[in-house]
């Protein structure tokens, strides 16, 4: 006779008898999300049920291969959820290449890490990737191994291992979306594998491309025009969101989201403590839609993270979801089915940039605004610039009628050729019209101003820029990251120009080199890149004693005279008072003393801030006597 075990009994099949009162606790918690969201999604396939059990017992499998070492800070982390959302957590993020070479490099870099207050390093992609140009890693062609140009699986094991020692925790990319067209799958698709082939969305002809084509718009429309790439081995039309050799993956079929689940819980396995979910929105395609952020990719993430939180509590999802407003708390889930624990806010990040184009915070004012607090543990990531363009049509809804105008003219702004009169030194990206905007490239320092510096001043304003902007990531209540060589002031690489398979990419020109010869000089008071160095170090080490300063901590705004001026309140005991323009303003403090978080003097009433100054204040205490 044959009987169907329940899901938990083939997850705990596997394990050990130590192993199995933690994981049926960890499983009764999450039972009821899992079979919902995967009951939704697979439910009424006649094979749901023996395919559940299946997906449990290699997550089983995977739960009795991880360490005791990593089981250890999964309980820790267990106890004390939001671990990662205090002040003193400092994000970095880098190409293994550019960064260090190879992993055994960046492991060589962990002093750098340390000195700078760092408690997370996102490494992007550094899995095998597609042979020739891979859109720098995002075309992977296999999740259990490491790129062999980078290293080997000994060597990510021996890293995250001294990452850890450090206080450091690795977050890798999971590319969830699209593999490469030489993973396996793809080539045993190519070799006529039918079950292979149910791995991609493949269309015989063009009718339900065109369908689609009407309401899905264009990551990389001038680099990669459309959504779908016709494979000669197929005969088929492939969905391509990306580039041509980045395939999506069809998360309506159960076999593709039990293999994304096995390969999380297998890199989760080798250390990896972050998952950066790459392009999360396009998970799910719906014929009529933009097929973004539809509800079965939140539905995706949801049982992902149950699959998470019962092998591996101590590991983190992060949501990259490039959307407007809005959409993005959605990544966040509910308390009653959490979905990531933390989200890129990347209009937070390009209101940023928007304001000191503008010399206004009007769109940053109202991105704060549009900002929800979040569930328990749970942190925004915020952060100045990262490998990526900045986007600007995540701010539709905040630029008003005229809002592809208007940031077109931002665009223009920080496309900046010499003699427009802007500062700024980067590229526009992928813009199909002069009055529409798509994204902006180049790195922090080229884009504030300190490439076109010649004088003196202009230099000092470039480095005021850049602080605020960092200022604003550090004290906004959130997980700040760094991107490689912003803590030196590293300009433009316009080495990609050179190359045929990346002229179309602009985005190269943010990954450069580490240079080591700016690292040299980060003590040295008088450099461009040792001031900007020494002034973000003071806001970090600011910003890690101001429990005010954590992310679940309140924020508000204050009103100011000027929309030059943002007075971002944490708390009600600290306020970032930033000056995005290029005049000097006047500000009233709230009643009371405020003490300068950096120089430690005492201001009160009205104070003036000079162009692009930023000052951190924190109120002082009235001294409490005790009655007699
Ligand atoms: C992500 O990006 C990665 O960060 C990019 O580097 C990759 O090229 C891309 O996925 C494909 O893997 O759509 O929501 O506009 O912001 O491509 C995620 C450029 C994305 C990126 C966009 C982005």
């Amino acid at each position: 006779m044959m009987s169907i075990r329940s899901p938990l009994a083939r997850l705990l099949a596997p394990l050990p008898t130590h192993l199995r009162d933690d994981a049926a606790r960890r499983y009764a918690r999450q039972e009821a999300v899992l079979l919902d969201r995967l009951g939704s999604l697979y439910g009424q396939r006649p094979d749901f049920l023996p395919w559940l059990g299946d997906l449990m017992e290699s997550v089983g499998r995977l739960y009795a291969a991880r360490a005791p070492e990593l089981r250890r800070q999964d309980a820790q982390r267990e106890a004390r959820p939001d671990w990662f959302a205090s002040q003193s957590m400092l994000g970095y993020s880098a190409y293994v290449q550019r960064f260090g070479a190879n992993l055994q490099g960046v492991a060589a870099r962990i002093a750098h890490l340390r000195e700078l207050g760092v408690t997370y390093l996102h490494l992007l992609p550094f899995l095998r990737a597609r042979a020739g140009e891979s859109d720098g890693g995002f075309a992977v062609a296999s999740f259990e191994e490491v790129d062999p140009a980078l290293g080997s699986n000994a060597d990510l094991l021996a890293l995250t291992a001294q990452l850890r020692a450090a206080g450091i925790s690795l977050c890798s990319d999971l590319i969830l979306n699209h593999v490469a067209d030489d993973h396996a799958w793809a080539l045993g698709a190519k070799a006529g594998d039918p079950l292979l082939r149910d791995f991609f969305h493949t269309y015989p002809d063009r009718v339900q491309p065109d369908r689609y084509e009407q309401t899905v718009g264009q990551v990389f429309p001038q680099a990669a025009p459309g959504n779908f790439t016709f494979v000669p081995e197929l005969q088929r039309w492939v969905w391509t969101t990306f580039y041509p050799y980045q395939w999506d993956l069809n998360y309506a079929n159960p076999a593709v989201f039990a293999a994304m689940a096995g390969a999380m819980l297998g890199l989760a396995n080798k250390g990896i403590e972050v998952f950066r979910l790459d392009s999360t929105a396009f998970l799910w395609k719906r014929e009529g839609t933009d097929c973004m952020n539809q509800p079965e990719a939140h539905s995706l993430l949801q049982a992902l993270r149950a699959i998470a939180a019962i092998v591996a509590p101590g590991v983190l999802l992060k949501a990259e979801a490039i959307v407007p407003t809005p959409k993005l708390p959605a990544y966040f889930g509910s308390d009653a089915a959490p979905e990531c624990h933390i989200a890129y806010h990347s209009s937070l990040m390009a209101a940023g940039w928007g304001a000191l184009a503008e010399e206004s915070t009007d769109l940053l004012q109202q991105v704060i605004a549009a900002t929800p607090p979040l569930p328990p543990a749970a942190s925004w990531l915020s952060y100045v610039r990262c490998h990526d363009d900045i986007g600007w049509n995540v701010l539709l809804n905040e630029a008003g009628a005229d809002g592809p105008a208007r940031l077109a003219r931002i665009a223009r702004f920080f496309a900046g050729t010499p003699g427009s009169g802007s500062y700024a030194r980067g590229a526009a990206f992928q813009s199909s019209s002069a009055d529409k905007a798509h994204g902006s490239n180049g790195m922090a320092a080229s884009l504030a101003g300190l490439e076109s510096a010649t004088t003196v001043q202009e230099q000092e304003y470039a480095l005021r820029r850049l602080l605020l902007l960092h200022g604003l990531a550090l004290s906004f209540g959130a997980l700040p990251v760094l991107y490689m060589g912003d803590e030196l002031g590293m300009t433009n690489d316009y080495s990609y120009t050179q190359r045929a398979d990346r002229a179309m990419d602009s985005r190269w020109l943010q990954r450069p080199a580490f240079d080591d010869s700016l690292l040299a000089w980060r003590h040295d008071g008088v450099s461009a890149s040792g001031r900007l160095y020494l002034g973000l170090r003071q806001l970090i080490d600011a910003r890690g004693r101001l429990p005010a300063l954590a992310a679940a901590a309140p924020r508000s705004v204050l009103p100011a005279d000027t929309p030059a001026v943002l007075a971002l309140l944490r708390g009600d005991a600290f306020l970032n008072l930033s000056n995005f323009s290029g005049a000097s303003q006047r500000f009233t403090l709230p009643a009371g003393e405020w003490r300068n978080s950096l120089d430690g003097s005492v201001l009160a009433g009205t104070v003036g801030l000079q162009p692009w100054h930023m000052l951190w204040l924190e109120r002082e205490q009235e001294q409490k006597r005790e009655p007699a």
